[in-house]
């Protein structure tokens, strides 16, 4: 029997600084209810899905920044999107920043997606592992990019859960770019990568890129893809966000590597495809079959070097 499961990416446009989260939870709950029309079973949501992309500013005083982290999942701004979406049986992936109590007094802080099931229980919740940017104020930019200040690395690496039928893995913006993310979420099998993504157009360190970011988007979720023989679902927050321009191009792409569905714009959308998770052993047995034709004993400066050593 095939297994068969429509998802809906639910792009977001732009979440201004002074939207309450009352104010997006709706937007969230009206893209929930067109994902139900098209007959969705899983609706992902962006990165940081209920706040704007606040690392593009800094402040000297992290704890004046706390409210943009939620302390619980879910809680009383979000309780009304698990009730909908369990209400009309469909489960989500949804982005946000955590802020934790650490013993000692101490305050951890992560930049997350959780996934819930269709019967509204949590899944698992995933913390971005590659934390892109920089850690100090760095005044000279028309915009700050400061998540290596407001957010700790990931120390758990990428999961894969069984959900939805099949196996479920998540990543969170930049980790999209590294090819290790997938391999290691494809070394357990993993059918579908669900991928929230907020891409400011204007790369500050080389403009040069800034046209290629939708290249670049594609080009790396695609590769992903087929190399790991998955679906993987990349979901922007795209627009001006705060006079910020980010990409929006939110796609749903086939273990082939193919784009199977597109956004065609920068704002509230969903893109739904109806997603064959068998599709996978095509490339998972034949093309990539791992356990055939990969060398991992020659592999080994993957995981013992972490950046470039060039032979004298
Ligand atoms: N939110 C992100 O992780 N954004 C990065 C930008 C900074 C390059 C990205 O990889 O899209």
């Amino acid at each position: 029997m095939t297994r068969l499961l429509t998802v809906a990416a639910a792009q977001l446009g732009p979440i201004q600084r002074d939207h309450t989260r009352a104010q997006v939870v709706d937007r969230l709950i009206a893209l929930l209810h067109a994902a139900h029309r098209h007959g969705a079973e899983l609706v992902v949501y962006p990165e940081l899905a209920l706040t704007t992309f606040f690392p593009r500013w800094f402040v000297d005083d992290i704890t004046t920044a706390d409210h943009w982290y939620e302390t619980s999942m879910p809680n009383v701004a979000t309780q009304p999107l698990f009730d909908e979406a369990k209400r009309l049986g469909i489960g989500f992936c949804l982005g946000y920043a955590l802020r934790e109590a650490a013993p000692a007094g101490a305050t951890r802080r992560w930049n997350v997606q959780t996934l819930v099931e269709r019967d509204g229980s949590i899944v698992a919740t995933y913390k971005k592992t590659h934390i892109p940017g920089h850690e100090h104020h760095e005044p000279d930019r028309p915009f700050q990019h400061a998540e290596r200040y407001y957010f700790e690395p990931s120390p758990d690496g990428f999961g894969v859960w069984r959900a939805f039928g099949g196996l479920i893995g998540m990543m969170i913006c930049n980790d999209r770019r590294w090819p290790e993310s997938y391999r290691v979420m494809g070394l357990q099998g993993v059918e579908m990568i669900l991928c929230g993504y907020n891409t400011p157009i204007h790369y500050v360190p080389d403009p040069s890129q800034d046209i290629l970011q939708g290249f670049h988007n594609a080009l790396v979720m695609q590769s992903g893809a087929y190399q790991n023989g998955t679906w993987v679902v990349g979901v922007a927050k795209g627009g001006v966000e705060e006079g910020v321009d980010s990409l929006g191009q939110t796609m749903i792409v086939a273990p082939s590597g193919q784009i199977v569905a597109q956004a065609l714009g920068s704002d509230d959308e969903i893109v739904v495809a109806r997603c064959d998770l068998d599709w996978c052993s095509r490339y998972k047995d034949t093309l990539f079959d791992f356990d055939r034709y990969r060398r991992p004993e020659l592999y080994g400066r993957i995981c013992s070097q972490r950046g470039v050593i060039v032979a004298d």
